[in-house]
This record gives structure tokens, sequence and C-alpha cells, in this order.
């Protein structure tokens, strides 16, 4: 009987934790419209994504499968030519890493890895490998200002890498309304700003990289049902500032679709 009850406690916790609600961000919302929506291939299972001229990079991990794939955004006409096109370029990345999110800074790729401690650096154009450098902690997020790498790890903050040797030179930590900001994830660096996703959510944050505040947030729960998803790890996970088009390219884990959605001024 003891046990019956010890049962009928956790199940209603269970239910009560189901109830609770999410994080609340006290962030302004930041409006949006959707410009296009293009295919993506489900195989990915996407960890970062970024835009360079007329083409996606894209980084998809797990074990024995991780890849870096590089594709154009123009896509063929006819629903399976679309389906079926082929990568522009496309690199394994050796089994024992688990590849994580992707930044391109000069003529250089930084992927990082999640558990592995380890930054594998390739070139942009052949997406040959060329060396890898180690690091301390996690590997979720990786975008650059320009100068620096600036990495998540899952927790609530940043790190600002050199991106010669990797060194940290600062950490941010990241708040709303003085909050703490846990599980960042994806992030691109735009205009002077960082923009994140968060684990499991389907928000996107801007954050100022000088104070390490929130100031807005896209909800993305809409564009997300369109999909109608049925695994609960197909997460959003792929910010890419596309320049030419000045508006960003999201998509997600095994997602079918890329949407391009423009800021609303
Ligand atoms: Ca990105």
């Amino acid at each position: 009987m003891k046990q019956f009850f010890s049962a009928l406690l956790c199940i209603s916790l269970l239910c009560l934790a189901n109830l609770l609600p999410v994080t609340v961000y006290a962030a302004a919302p930041i409006s949006f419209e959707i410009l296009a929506e293009r295919t993506h291939k489900p195989t990915l299972f996407t960890q970062g994504l970024l835009v360079d001229g007329d083409h996606f990079y894209e980084s998809s991990g797990l074990y024995n499968q991780s890849l870096l794939v590089t594709y154009p955004i123009a896509e063929p006409a006819g629903t399976w030519a679309k389906i079926s096109a082929p990568f522009t370029k496309k690199q394994p990345v050796p089994a024992r890493y688990f590849a994580e999110v992707l930044a391109l800074l000069g003529d250089k790729l930084y992927l990082l890895t999640w558990q592995e401690q380890t930054l594998l650096i390739y070139d942009k154009t052949t997406l040959n490998y060329q060396k890898s450098l180690s690091y301390k902690g996690e590997g979720w997020g990786l975008t650059t200002d320009g100068k620096q790498l600036i990495r998540s790890d899952g927790s609530d903050t940043l790190y600002f890498h050199t991106a010669d040797d990797f060194t940290v030179t600062k950490t941010l930590k990241i708040t709303d309304e003085g909050k703490a900001v846990a599980q960042l994830n994806e992030l691109e660096f735009v205009e002077g700003f960082i923009w994140a996703n968060i684990w499991h959510q389907d928000r996107i944050l801007k954050i100022d990289p000088a104070t390490g505040k929130v100031l807005g947030e896209m909800d993305l729960s809409g564009v997300k049902q369109k999909l109608q998803l049925n695994n609960s790890e197909q997460v959003l996970n792929g910010i890419a500032w596309d320049e030419k088009r000045n508006a960003f390219w999201i998509t997600g884990k095994n997602w079918p679709k890329m949407f391009l959605l423009r800021i609303r001024p």
C-alpha cells in the first residue's frame, strides 16, 4: 500500500510539473514576418547554421554521423528536385566527435564539439580539415563578432575566445530582468547584437553583448507548429543572418523546412 501511495505521489508531482508554466521572459516581444520558406534535409540534426554569400553552411550532430555541409540558398524547381538536391560539399566529422555549432571567421570554419573539448577548424572553400584546438567545458553554440569567437555551453554564461588559440578573454552572464537565462544554444551575431535560441524552447533572444541583458524575444512557436513535428527532440536550433535578404533563416533539428524571417521595424 505504501508503494501505491508513493507511486501516486510521484504521478501527482509529475502532473503538477507539467502544469507549471515554462520560464516567462520579461523581455519585449519582437515581431516578424515570414518572407519565404524552403526545404531542409530532415536527415540533418542541425547544430549550427550560417549564411555566406549564396550558400548555407550547416553542421549536423550525433556520434558516428556528424558532418559539415554546404548548399545553395536558391532551390531548384520542382518538389522532387528540391528534396533530392545534392549538397555542394559534404565533410564527415570523425566518429568520436559529436559536432555542435559552427562559426565562420575569415576563410576558416570553426566547429565546436559537444563534450570532446575540441574545436575543429576547416577551410571554408574546400571544407578540408586544418587543425584542432582544445578548450575546457562543453560546446553548444558559437558565433563571431568579427574579431573573437563567442561560445555557449548550455549554461547562462557566454565565453569570448581568441580566434588564434581559443583562449577565454571574458565571460558574460545573460540575464532577463535580473534573472539568469540558462540553456543558451545556437548563437548568431548580427550588427552589434547576439541572437540566441534556448534549448527546447521556441524562442530566440536578442542580447546586448556589452551587458548580457536580454533586449527582446522572438516567439517562434507558431512557425514550429506549421511543421506538425512528432518528436520532442526536433527542437528549434539554427539561426543564420542573410545579409543580402536582410532577414534570418531559421530551422531546427530534423526539420523538413527552413524559414526566412524579417524583423518588423
Ligand atoms: Ca548561426
